[in-house]
Parts: structure tokens; sequence; C-alpha cells
């Protein structure tokens, strides 16, 4: 990795940089911007403060052409095709994804996976540590870099550190399997400020920093917080819960534009003018229970609950971890239940269920939220989860449903919403049919309540939220009001 040309005040370090590489007609690479929640969030805090992104660019290719310079700086981490293998596929998504979400899928434990972890996270926290000026402020994202706060710590301990996790903080009996429990805990310690996105999260893990560590823990003095605190020596770690959320006024402003309105009523007409239709939006993961939705439309077809010629599934499916096992069988799986779905219900021309394995853009995906009359978010476990709170950005007219996993962190915000225990069908079935039948009535009182929650609390306000508690008050970091 390269020197960054000035060293900056605010630096996030996360595993992916906000970029990607495509190729043109002739092959040439050039970088893309992949739009996405939290970018947004942060980028007029780090325009505001010379800050720099430091990440990974999601290819080991060497030819690549120079990352964009739009005031937004990038700091490329590079990585081995073996790096990539042991750290992101083997360890952050064999053994820490799923250990996370509740073992869906059984965890594995390899030691050469966990040996590449420790060796990025440190190639991480080097290239955080050469990108911050003096007592800079940096926040570390998410599960595949939990190492990264301590060894950053060593490194400079001049600066400030924030770290956030983006996926579910497990139950302490589940990361008790973690053969090396104590060294992730210590690994997190190394920050100022540890967020997580429900109060259950920071529970569990104050309990087990106590636990592994023995260091004294306490609620935080400038409490009302809900905040916790690990005693570190003569450093205080703070733990508290900070909902994501996403750029709900810019989805809005897209779902109002006429021509999404207008490809939303095309929709309609292509999917054959259905009188009702059930929307599935997600990265195919096995954590989203996809199949669960899937099960329920079939049993409701069978029972006539719903008819096949009324009512329209589509599910649209992101691409995902398509080198992981779990991720190829599942896909399997799906297209095997569509098929069966599909095989017994539909007519020629006519199919019940509309599986789509690809990413949409924005103004597609707007689209697709506008025409749905109900939203079917079902995962088994979920950090926060933002499709839903996209769903309900976008129902501008207070109609529309949204029917809910309890296990997605969203839940607890979006309590307006039909909840639903993904592992009980009855419960999903009953559900889904009485957010089929609502009125108008009914569907503003909850639409209504659901978006005042989603517009007031967006993706800045969590921003800001984290930035202020991070910098405790102290001036000269981010944290105060942006204008
Ligand atoms: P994810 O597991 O990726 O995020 P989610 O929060 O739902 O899950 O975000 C998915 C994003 O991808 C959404 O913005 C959605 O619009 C987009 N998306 C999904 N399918 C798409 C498609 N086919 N085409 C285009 N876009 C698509 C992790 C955690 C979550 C947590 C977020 C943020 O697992 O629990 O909410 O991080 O912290």
């Amino acid at each position: 990795t390269q020197a960054p040309r000035a060293q900056a005040g605010l630096v996030v370090v996360a595993n992916r940089l906000p970029v990607s590489l495509e190729r043109d007609a002739a092959g040439r690479p050039h970088w893309r911007h992949s739009p996405g929640g939290l970018v947004n969030a942060l980028e007029p805090f780090l325009r505001g403060r010379r800050g720099v992104w430091v990440g990974w660019p999601g290819t080991t290719a060497h030819d690549l052409p120079a990352l964009p310079d739009d005031g937004l700086r990038l700091h490329p981490v590079r990585l081995s095709a073996d790096d990539v293998r042991g750290f992101y596929e083997g360890f952050s998504n064999g053994t820490l994804w799923p250990l996370y979400h509740d073992v869906i899928v059984p965890p594995e434990y390899h030691r050469g996976w966990w040996d590449a972890y420790v060796r990025v996270n440190r190639t991480f926290a080097e290239a955080a540590s050469r990108a911050s000026g003096p007592g800079a402020t940096v926040w570390v994202q998410d599960y595949q870099l939990q190492l990264v706060p301590a060894m950053l710590r060593e490194l400079r301990p001049d600066v400030r550190i924030g770290f956030f996790l983006h996926i579910p903080f497990p139950p302490v009996e589940l990361f008790m399997q973690l053969p090396w429990r104590t060294e992730i805990v210590r690994g997190l310690l190394g920050a100022d400020l540890i967020g997580f996105h429900r109060p259950g999260g920071a529970r569990n893990f104050r309990w087990l920093a106590h636990r592994l560590t023995g260091l004294p823990t306490a609620p935080h003095p400038a409490s009302g917080s809900g905040q916790e605190m690990v005693r570190l020596g003569d450093r205080d770690v703070r733990i508290g819960a900070f909902p994501i959320s996403i750029d709900a006024a810019e989805l809005d402003r897209l779902a109002r534009r006429p021509d999404v309105q207008r490809r939303a009523r095309q929709i309609r007409e292509e999917l054959g003018d259905p009188e009702k239709i059930i929307l599935g939006v997600d990265r195919l993961d096995y954590t989203k229970g996809i199949d669960v939705r899937l099960r329920a439309v079939h049993e409701m077809l069978s029972e006539g609950r719903i008819r096949p010629d009324r009512v329209a599934f589509v599910q649209i499916a992101i691409p995902s971890r398509e080198r992981v096992e779990h991720y190829v069988r599942l896909r399997e799986d799906i297209e095997r239940a569509v098929g069966r779905v599909n095989g017994e219900f539909s007519r020629v021309g006519r199919p019940v269920v509309h599986y789509l394995h690809t990413s949409v853009s924005r103004e597609e995906l707007a689209a697709f939220y506008s025409a749905a009359d109900v939203m079917l978010v079902t995962p088994l476990r979920d950090g926060m989860n933002l499709v839903c709170k996209e769903y309900v950005a976008c129902r501008y007219r207070e109609d529309g449903a949204l029917v809910l996993s309890e296990f997605a962190g969203a839940a607890a915000e979006l309590t307006g919403a039909f909840l639903v225990n993904p592992h009980h069908l009855d419960d999903v079935e009953n559900s889904l049919a009485e957010a089929l039948a609502q009125s108008p009535h009914q569907a503003r009182l909850r639409m209504g309540g659901l978006r005042r929650q989603v517009l007031t609390h967006d993706v800045e306000f969590w921003a800001r939220s984290f930035l202020a508690a991070l910098s405790d008050g102290r001036p000269g970091v981010p944290g105060s009001p942006v204008a």
C-alpha cells in the first residue's frame, strides 16, 4: 500500500472501499462508485475533515487504474488471493458470519483462516496508522476488522478509535465457542467506543469482556445514554447501541419521481396486473429467510388462502459470496423452491413467483418498492436490515404493508410492522394474510407511524450520534453538528 498524500483528521476503515472495478467493452478497467448508505452518510463528515477511506478495492488484480479522486480520498489496502481466501471467504464469512448469526449454518474453525485474519487485520491497522494525522479520529467498521482497534492503538496511542459492528453480536453461549474469543474481545477493547445496533449486543459484549479479561465494567456515568463502560487501566472503553439507518429523504424523493412511479405502474402491468404484489429484496444469504417466504407462499397457495391468478410474489436476490460453499447450495435450494411453486401453481405466461437473481439500480429498486403492496422481510437473524426501512421510505402515500421478522434489529424500531417469528410458519402466513387484507385506513395508521420513525432517524443521525459519542464533547473532533 502507498502512503496517502496527506494525513487525515478523520479516517474510515472498512473491508471494502466504496468503489468497484468494472471493465468496458474493450476490457479496459475503470472504477465505479458503489453507492451505499454508509458512504452517503459519512461523505459529508469525511469531506469536511480532510477524510480518508481505507479499504480493499475488491480485486486482487495488479493492472489497476488510478483511484477516482473527487474530494473523497481513497486509500487502497492490497490483498493477495490467499488473503482473500483465508481472511475474507474463510474466517470472516465461514467462521464469524455464521457464528454471529445464531449458527444458522455451522461455523468452521480453522487455524489457517485465523492466521490470515490476524495478518490482514494488521495490514489494515498499518494502513490506517499511515493515513491518520496526529490526534485523528479513526472509525473502524464491522466484523472483518475486529482486531484493528487494538493493533492500531499500539501503533498510534494518539488517535481516537471508534468501532461499529454491522451484524448482530451473538449471545454469550455462542460467542464462547470461538477458539479465539479472548483475542477478539481484546482486539475490540482497543477502541474508545464500541457501537452495536442493539443494546442486547452491547450487554453481551460487556459481560464477555468482563468474563474473558477480568476487567471491571460499569454503566457509563453520563447515563441515560444506555452506554456501558469497561475500565482498562487508565482508559475507559465505552459501549453503546447506535441503530443504523438509511438516507430516507433521498429514497422518499426518488420514489416521488414521475419516471419511478411510471416504472412502478409498468412493473404491475408486466406482472399481469395482479391484485396484490408481494416483494422480497435481499442479498442472497441464508440468514435472510428467503426459504421461509417461499414456504409460506407455497402453503398459502396450496390451502387456497391466496390465489395464483390474483397474487404475484417477486423475489429480487443480489448475488453474494458466490465462492463460499453454503451460498452455492443456498442458491440451488432457492431455485428449486421457486421451481416447485411455479410448477404447481403457474399458468403459461403467468408465473406466481418471479425470481430475479441480480442487482438492480436504485431507481428500479424504488419502483419495485413503490409497486409492492406487501413487503416480506423474514430474516432468521439480521443485525439491522435496511431493506425494510427502504420500503417504508418509498411509501410516501402511506399505503402498503411491511411484514417484518422479530429477529431483525429493525423490529425494535418498526413496531408498527406486522412482526412475525420466521421460525413459526403459521405466524408468517397469518400475518401475510392480514397484511394482504388490511384496509387503506389501517395501512395509513401503520405506515404513517413507520415513516415518522424512519424519516427522523436516518443514517446521518446515526453517524452524527456515533461520532458525537466518540468525541465525547471534546472540541476539534467530529461529532459537533455539521452544517
Ligand atoms: P446486509 O446483510 O447486506 O447488511 P441489508 O441491511 O438489508 O443487509 O442491506 C442490503 C442492501 O443491499 C440494501 O441497501 C438493499 O437495497 C441492497 N440490495 C439488496 N438486494 C438488492 C438487489 N437485488 N439489487 C440492488 N440492491 C439490493 C449488513 C447487515 C445488516 C445491516 C447492514 C448495515 O447484515 O443487518 O442492516 O449491514 O449495517
